[in-house]
């Protein structure tokens, strides 16, 4: 399957600059029109203005798109036709010639095959409460895709203790930035330890080094705590988390719809405040990521793999 380059994030190959891979199911499926749009294109430019490029990845028409122009941006942005596309449904998408939004588990497989070894989200799938079988692609995808993954935890409506389990057994290392705990999406502070904590980019690049020199498959998931004017104190926000795991419940809502479910009733219990939280931190990971990408840019590519 041939990959589409956009004009800029092939120019940014060719002249090697540092290229970070944005994931479009928070556009198709995260978070509503118009917010979708203007919180990626706020992304977009905190990216450029770190002096790295911004592949937002998605299939337009079957097509596999590293970087979407404007046009089709603003498509997958208004409609809501797309399909959320986890590893499973890119082969599904691709033949059909469909529209998808890319999740962290799609977006990471499809940056490695583009040779982008960054990529920005909000907060990756896990194990969702009450369900520990529904459990997010997210999870195996970081294990085998040896990427640096850039997000603020995972979701809060999930079930914490047991995602950090589910990442321990894959092998996946937590890298607190910043930050002594996972953070929980909408709140700085989760309770529960980091495995590692840095405060610099470069620090970063140290660990992709030692995880590439020792031929590990496994993403760095490296957490970036919501800025502090957004933060929602876990016990602030724990009433409109349960309120809507039990009306997802109630009204018999599973497997994929699950997440943008809950992520739109939890913004509408919170009177939109989670929305603004998820936007800041969406914007202020991607301000990071840029800045990861351009320490890990001057880096050897892994090689014998
Ligand atoms: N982060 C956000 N909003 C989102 C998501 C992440 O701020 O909508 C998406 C990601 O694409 C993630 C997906 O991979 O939710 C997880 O869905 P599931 O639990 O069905 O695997
Ligand atoms: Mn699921």
């Amino acid at each position: 399957m041939d990959l589409m380059f956009s004009r800029e994030t092939s120019g940014a190959r060719l002249e090697g600059r540092p290229i970070v891979a944005l994931e479009s199911a928070l556009l198709t499926h995260g978070l509503p029109f118009p917010a979708n749009l203007e919180t990626v294109q706020r992304m977009e430019a905190a990216i450029r203005s770190e002096g790295a490029e911004p592949a937002l990845i998605a299939v337009v028409g079957g097509q596999i798109r590293i970087g979407v122009e404007a046009e089709d941006l603003e498509r997958l942005a208004r409609g809501r036709s797309a399909r959320k596309c986890s590893v499973r449904e890119l082969p599904i998408a691709a033949a059909r010639k469909e529209d998808g939004g890319t999740t962290v588990a799609a977006t990471a497989w499809l940056a490695h095959l583009a040779g982008i070894r960054i990529m920005v989200t909000g907060g990756i799938g896990g194990v969702h409460r009450g369900q520990p079988f529904d459990v997010s692609a997210d999870l195996d995808a970081l294990a085998r895709t040896p990427l640096i993954v850039v997000c603020s935890g995972a979701k809060a409506i999930l079930d914490l203790p047991l995602t950090i389990e589910a990442l321990e057994t894959r092998g996946v290392p937590v890298v607190g930035y910043g930050c002594d705990e996972f953070p929980a999406f909408y709140s700085r502070r989760s309770g529960l330890p980091v495995d590692v904590r840095v405060d610099t980019p470069q620090e970063v690049a140290d660990l992709a080094v030692a995880r590439d020199s020792l031929g590990l498959s496994e993403s760095l998931l490296v957490c970036v705590p919501v800025p502090k004017e957004f933060d929602i104190p876990a016990e602030e926000i724990a009433d409109s988390v349960a309120q809507a795991v039990a009306d997802a419940e109630k009204m018999g809502i599973r497997g994929k719809a699950i997440t943008p479910f809950l992520l739109a009733r939890v913004s509408e219990l919170t009177g939109q405040r989670s929305e603004r939280a998820n936007r800041a931190l969406l914007e202020n990971n991607a301000r990071v990521s840029a800045q990861i990408a351009a320490a890990v840019q001057s880096l050897p590519r892994a090689r014998n793999r």
